[in-house]
């Protein structure tokens, strides 16, 4: 985990000051879990299926329009105005562990999540880990780990 932060560093670095939430996304693209229901019961550790139509994928630094990577959200508000006012759809997503970026294209992912119920969002970032205009964002589920 360690390593893949320290990377996503250096890809920050390197693209420089970034603008804002300018990716256009395609009208009518759509993030969804393509396998997990708002209120599905479930066993750690958890594979995650994320599905988008309307766009494509394209790894975290690759320039290629109507393309973006997934980013899971756990345990979180929708992404949205932050408490201080901070429009968190403008910039880039943190990535820690209520943040995970799938920068390398991936399509899924399987995730250890303690005992208990827990939220989920799937959030589309631009080459620079940034939502696009107008952000592609699935629905928050819940889901409780057994
Ligand atoms: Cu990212």
């Amino acid at each position: 985990m360690k390593k893949s932060i320290f990377a996503l560093a250096s890809v920050l670095a390197i693209s420089g000051p970034s603008f804002a939430g300018e990716t256009p996304s395609a009208d009518e693209a759509e993030v969804y879990f393509i396998n997990l229901n708002n209120g599905d019961a479930v066993q750690s550790p958890v594979l995650i299926q994320f599905g988008l139509s309307g766009m494509g994928i394209a790894p975290a630094g690759i320039d290629k329009p109507n393309t973006g990577h997934h980013h899971l959200l756990i345990d979180r508000p929708p992404l949205g105005q932050g408490e201080d006012g901070t429009e968190e759809l403008d910039y880039a997503l943190p990535a820690d562990e209520n943040h995970i970026h799938y920068g390398g294209g991936q399509t899924e992912a399987t995730i250890e999540l303690a005992p208990g119920a827990h939220t989920l969002q799937l959030v589309l970032g631009d080459r620079n880990h940034i939502p696009h205009a107008k952000p592609v964002t699935s629905q928050v589920i819940t889901i409780t780990v057994e």
